[in-house]
């Protein structure tokens, strides 16, 4: 662990369908980029946790929590991915360990400032590729990138994975994060080309 290397859904030089390569790093948000104060910060775990008790982390314990790196390609629904990017950060996998979830979780919702939120199956949310990001090639990230703390979910499209996050919130059933709600696809699997909520399969949207 500790050691930049390849993993997830990367099929040799390929780009999931319709895909096409991004150079350099564009921004890509709705909405104001907040301002980060460390001393209202904190990132919090709640709904259903195993021992029924809210996690908080402040940044300065946060910060603290053992780093890795994942390299990986980032996949815009609007069609222009980024490749091999390396990220440095706290695997999801590591909050699900000190955060446990209750037996009956099957989604989580990932929160970021101002309401902004995705949701996403606790089976992708536990990939040993998804992190929330603190770093981008060893450097913090930037304001408008997401500092001082983003989600990455390479196996999705990128909307999935919220810059600014503040917590995580354990569902026993799922529920439309804010691009879901408007239109976008529910599951977000870029290899399937799942892009909008007009293509969902039965079984793909929470029951409504
Ligand atoms: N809080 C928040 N996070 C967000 C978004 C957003 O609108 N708000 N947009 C998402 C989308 S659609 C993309 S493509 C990526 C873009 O990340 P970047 O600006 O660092 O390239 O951020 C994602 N995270
Ligand atoms: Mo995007």
């Amino acid at each position: 662990m500790g050691q930049p290397e390849h993993r997830g859904e990367r099929r040799a030089e390929e780009l999931p369908p319709g895909q096409r390569p991004q150079r350099g790093w564009p921004v890509t948000h709705y909405g104001p980029v907040p301002r980060f104060r460390a001393e209202r910060w904190e990132f919090r775990v709640f709904g259903a946790t195993a021992d029924g008790d809210k996690h908080c982390w402040t940044h300065e314990e946060f910060s603290a929590l053992p780093y890795h790196t994942v390299v990986a390609d980032l996949h815009c629904v609007t069609k222009f991915s980024m490749r091999d990017v390396e990220w440095g950060g706290v695997p999801a996998a590591t909050i699900l360990e000190l955060a446990p979830p209750a037996a009956e979780v099957s989604h989580v919702m990932v929160w970021a400032e101002y309401g902004y939120s995705a949701n996403i199956r606790l089976s992708d949310f536990a990939a040993d590729t998804t992190l929330f990001a603190t770093h981008r090639d060893g450097e913090l990230l930037t304001a408008e990138h997401g500092f001082p703390l983003r989600l990455v979910v390479p196996q999705l499209y990128a909307w999935k994975g919220p810059k600014w996050v503040r917590g995580v919130e354990y569902m026993t059933t799922d529920r439309r994060g804010f691009w879901e709600e408007r239109g976008y696809h529910n599951i977000g699997d870029p290899w399937r080309e799942q892009r909008y909520s007009y293509q969902e399969e039965p079984g793909e949207g929470p029951e409504p």
